[in-house]
């Protein structure tokens, strides 16, 4: 059944430094070929976003570089803003979190929730830094990690083995405002029973969205409820965010992930106004339930458990509210091999990307959605990004466009002939055009973008092949009238090419309906099926006529990729080098204490249901034992046996995600955070002592 309409969001950026192309591949992209697909069949749909205006990411940068966080949020929101628009992506609204309405709008839903009795209120001890006069959130504190000693884990997650902290687990933590050891104060907040709402959730989701929504989505907030869900503060010791809505709530605000996902509905109620429709149709449950909106969020992964789990329990708490029917997130893009890192600016940024590639939008976008990650984490290379211009939309979609405009200005002079008999080879050919056009329709309404691109090039392909096959050149010179149904079935082939293209190359579609002088505003998927009466360029119709008519994609050369191979060279090496502080002064006492070996590592493997820890058993010379080291995303266990490290052996033994770790190997970690293996230039005798 069609839904009668379609409320669609992208994650709300955070306001708080650019773009780059992961976002765009992640939640942006995606959902603009979803919505632009949506539109060309007649649907009634809103796309939403805004920016994300509150957080702790945008307060630490407003203090790292001595600013407000409004001017972080001003300069931040209309340069995301602008990039988006010149980019294409065609949302309705692109709101923002700090406009008053938002907070109204998110403090409703507070306040409803409050007097319906949802939230649990408890008095916790908070970590709280007396210099600034401020509770921490979880980010402004480090520690050492109870579970692998790592020095800089944060108060809510350690980054080295990848367990989930609360801040009074931390060894030694330290304030990052005044890097000094906070105090534990207490303090009132109001929690989201989420483990009330499990047996709702795991009947909603579990059950009602099994075989619906992805794998990557379906499996990972299975683990959260399987690993059971706890009640969450909603609230927060902040002066920056939403108001707490209550009267004894001085100095709180609202948690961001609380108010954020709200914005959709706030920049919904915006846009109503601004266009005079009706905000509940899109949000509220309607009278027939068969009338209620379709509500899909495009997300990236790490937002999975805000917009199938959280999200959801408010807008249930609340009650009256549609529930997500889909949540397609994407895994995430990497860059030539790496992550891409805003901290390390190792990232494709999108206004630089626009600057370097004026008016070439498209190719972007058709080299994004060529690898888009829909299911599994993907790489983007410039190498690729080039093959996709050249090989596929020049080669092929421009290659096969250009030919037949020339030679219909050269055989009939623009004017697309009258079409004739056609010949069993046009009907054949153009029928395995619609049965490209039928799997591309099947590819978007599931959501596979990556696939329903593919079928438009094969829609290209087809075509290309075509007129290759029929050599109109040749046969032009016997027997011209043979020529004339082989152009007029290409026109329309490109017609209708120009008309899939809305969706995957808009500017590109606009080109083609130039070229061919047609208005293709009006076109629409049933024109694209062939389902309509009216030809797309009738017979007598004149197309774009001259000499050196433009070309849709030129060819791009390989020393402009290079210059971008070597921006990313240097990208992230800034001149000082940011190295971890001198730790405090030590006696030669304290280093006589420790006992530092060689040792040959003699087996290798991953610490199940851990990301981060690889388990080793390690010959000392002394004995043979157990490691557990947070080396995991460094290095490859099958690699590290035979090889020679350098040990801490006399470290107290303690018991590391269950398994019992005698020692520490000792690695060396660059600025990039790479981690590498110390070892002696030669094989020497395993417990040797290093001194
Ligand atoms: N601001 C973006 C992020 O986590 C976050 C999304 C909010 S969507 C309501 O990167
Ligand atoms: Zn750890």
């Amino acid at each position: 059944m069609i839904p009668k309409r379609y409320t669609i969001t992208s994650a709300l950026p955070y306001a708080n430094g650019p773009l780059h192309i992961g976002h765009i591949a992640g939640a942006y992209l995606p959902a603009d070929l979803y919505v632009r697909y949506l539109r060309m069949r007649g649907r009634d749909v809103v796309y939403i976003c805004g920016s994300d205006e509150h957080g702790a990411a945008i307060t630490l940068r407003a203090k790292k570089e001595g600013v407000t966080p409004q001017s972080i949020i001003d300069t931040y929101h209309k340069q995301i803003k602008d990039a988006f628009e010149e980019f294409g992506i065609s949302f309705d609204i692109y709101h923002r979190t700090s406009e008053p309405l938002h907070h109204k709008t998110s403090q409703g839903f507070f306040k409803v929730l409050h007097e319906k009795g949802e939230f649990e209120e408890k008095t916790i001890e908070q970590y709280y830094d007396e210099e600034y006069n401020q509770f921490l959130a979880d980010r402004y504190i480090t520690g050492e990690c109870p579970v692998c000693h790592y020095e800089s884990a944060y108060g809510d997650q350690c980054e080295n083995c990848g367990t989930s902290l609360s801040p009074t687990e931390l060894i030694n933590p330290i304030s990052t405002l005044s890097g000094k050891a906070p105090i534990l104060k207490s303090t009132t907040h109001w929690y989201l029973p989420l483990d009330k709402y499990q047996p709702w959730l795991e009947e909603w989701l579990l059950e009602g969205k099994k075989g619906v929504w992805k794998n990557n989505v379906y499996g990972q907030c299975s683990s959260w409820l399987k690993e059971g869900l706890k009640p969450r503060s909603m609230t927060r010791d902040l002066d920056w965010g939403v108001d707490v809505p209550l009267e004894d709530a001085e100095g709180k605000k609202l948690y961001v992930w609380m108010d954020a996902p709200i914005g959709y509905i706030s920049a919904t109620k915006q846009w109503a106004e601004d266009n005079d429709k009706d905000w509940e149709q899109y949000w509220k449950e309607q009278e027939n339930p068969e009338e209620n909106s379709r509500l899909i969020h495009f997300i990236g992964k790490d937002n999975i458990v805000f917009h199938c789990i959280i999200f959801p329990s408010i807008l249930r708490a609340h009650g009256d509210y549609i529930l997500p029917e889909n949540v397609p997130a994407n895994e995430f893009l990497n860059l030539e091999g790496d992550k891409m890192s805003t901290s390390r600016n190792y990232a494709v940024w999108l206004h630089e990307y626009l600057e370097d590639f004026p008016g070439k939008q498209d190719v972007l976008r058709y080299a994004l959605c060529s690898i888009m990650p829909e299911n599994k984490d993907a790489d983007f290379t410039w190498k690729d990004f080039q093959a996709r211009n050249n090989n596929e939309l020049a080669a092929i979609l421009g290659n096969f466009v250009n030919r037949v405009v020339v030679l219909t200005n050269k055989y009939f002079e623009g004017m697309v002939p009258e079409l004739g008999k056609p010949p069993a080879s046009a009907i054949a050919a153009y029928q395995q055009f619609q049965g490209h056009v039928g799997k591309m329709e099947e590819a978007l309404e599931n959501f596979r973008f990556r696939d329903a691109q593919a079928e438009f090039m094969n829609m290209a392909r087809v075509g290309n092949k075509y007129l290759t096959d029929e050599e109109p050149w040749k046969k032009w010179k016997t027997d011209p009238d043979a020529v004339k149904p082989i152009l007029w079935s290409c026109l329309e082939m490109i017609a209708a090419i120009g008309t899939a293209a809305k969706i995957f190359l808009p500017n590109t579609s606009q080109k083609i309906f130039d070229l061919l002088q047609i208005d293709g505003s009006e076109l629409d998927w049933e024109n694209l099926a062939g389902k309509r009466e009216k030809l797309l360029v009738p017979p007598g119709h004149t197309i774009k006529t001259g000499k050196g008519l433009p070309v849709l994609f030129e060819q791009i050369p390989d020393e402009v990729i290079e210059i971008q191979l070597e921006k990313l060279k240097n990208a992230g090496k800034t001149t000082e080098v940011n190295l971890e502080p001198l730790k405090d002064e030590i006696s030669f006492d304290d280093f006589q204490k420790m006992d530092i070996r060689i040792g040959t590592i003699l087996e290798a493997e991953k610490v199940k249901k851990t990301k981060k820890l690889l388990k080793f058993k390690v010959d000392t010379g002394l004995d043979v034992r157990t490691i557990v080291s947070g080396v995991a995303e460094h290095f490859e266990p099958e690699d590290m046996i035979g090889k020679q490290v350098t040990v801490l052996a006399n470290l107290a033994p303690r018991k590391i995600r269950g398994v019992e770790s005698q020692g520490m190997i000792l690695f060396a970690e660059d600025p990039d955070g790479k981690l590498h293996r110390l070892n002696p230039e030669d094989e020497i005798q395993p417990g040797s002592v290093v001194n």
